[in-house]
């Protein structure tokens, strides 16, 4: 999945005024009559749904907008250059690649950014007579287009990310969840890619969750498949840490979820600032050392909820939380507007 991808858009130029004069039978001397140049073509940025990444976009590809014509006599305005539209899915962030800043977001049906204005078109010579110079052969060339480097960052825009660590049943309990078939292995990192599921909960109240490769530790200094994934997180609402009660490379599951948050906080710390819900997965398979050794996990933490992505049990109460902690409030609704 490209998920990043750095482009050059340039506008058209403006196409020049004009240098015209009336010729009419009759008017031997008729006045100026050069018409403006047109407008350089605009490059915008906008929503297409159904685009899995930005992966039809090319890497350093060049996007232009067409030249504006020149001016003719009787005052006619020359064409407009041709606009040019990039084509982006929802969840995709456009940035300056120079300064860095953020110039736009594509999140809705109809959203669009002007990413580089076509130049103005030059003004014909029908504007520069004056009584003393009633024949002026003066005009203005067109401006020239304008030229930037931009970066297109896309994530998923879901409402719960999954994270853990190997193997702790991630894929499997978003298939459980919702109707997505991501794989599920007996090793270690089986999930390369993010994919996204639908959790149902009623006709009204459905829930986006995204499955993510696993995090270990060290995750950001390039171990496993490294961290990349976690720039999805920008625009999930909720971090589900998906624990797993046997020890992974003697990792123990209270050491996991601290291992796991210092990656997320690593990468970016407002992410920080996310919901976050602790689950424990696996319960079927656990014997009473481990039911004790989950017990005093659990009284050190605020809400940490039980499951088995096998056998459902404790499904429904995720289900339940999963609704609470996803609902948004009513002034967050009108916010994001
Ligand atoms: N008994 C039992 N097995 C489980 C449970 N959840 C997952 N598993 C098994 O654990 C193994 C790993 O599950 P996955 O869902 O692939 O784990 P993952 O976290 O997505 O793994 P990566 O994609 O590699 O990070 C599979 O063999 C699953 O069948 C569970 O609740 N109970
Ligand atoms: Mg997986």
């Amino acid at each position: 999945m490209r998920d990043r991808v750095a482009i050059k858009v340039r506008s058209g130029r403006g196409g020049d005024g004009c240098i015209s004069f009336r010729r009419e039978k009759f008017i031997p001397r008729g006045g100026p009559d050069g018409g403006d140049g047109g407008r350089g073509g605009n490059v915008f940025i906008r929503f297409k749904e159904k685009l899995p990444s930005l992966e039809q976009i090319r890497n350093k590809a060049l996007y232009k907008g067409g030249a504006g014509r020149q001016g003719a006599g009787a005052k006619k305005h020359g064409r407009h250059g041709d606009d040019v539209f990039i084509d982006v899915p929802p969840g995709t962030s456009v940035y300056d690649q120079e300064t860095g800043t953020l110039i736009g977001e594509i999140i809705e049906p109809g959203d669009k950014i002007m990413v580089a204005a076509g130049g103005a078109g030059g003004r014909g010579n029908c504007h520069f007579a004056t009584p003393q110079n009633r024949t002026p052969r003066e005009f203005e060339p067109g401006e020239p287009g304008e030229e930037r480097l931009l970066e297109l960052v896309f994530s998923i825009p879901a409402d719960v990310a999954l994270l853990g660590f190997p193997g702790s049943g991630k894929s499997a309990l978003v298939s459980r969840l919702t109707r997505s078939k991501t794989k599920i292995g007996h090793y270690p990192f089986t999930t390369l890619s993010p994919h996204l599921g639908v959790l149902i909960i009623n006709p009204y109240t459905s829930v986006k969750i995204l499955d993510l490769p696993a995090i270990i530790k060290g995750s950001s200094e390039g171990r496993g498949v490294g961290n990349y994934f976690l720039i999805h997180l920008n625009r999930t609402r909720v971090i589900l840490y998906l624990l797993d009660p046997f020890e992974h490379e003697g990792v123990s599951l209270s050491d996991q979820l601290g291992i796991l948050r210092r990656e997320v906080s690593e990468f970016d710390p407002d992410f920080s600032r996310k919901r976050e819900l602790a689950v424990i997965n696996k319960i079927d398979l656990l014997d009473e050392a481990h039911v004790e050794q989950i017990n005093m996990f659990i009284e050190k933490c605020d809400t940490v909820i039980r499951v088995s992505a096998d056998t459902g049990e404790g499904i429904d109460e995720l289900i339940a939380e999963l609704e609470v902690l996803t609902a948004r409030t009513e002034e967050e609704g009108s916010a994001s507007k």
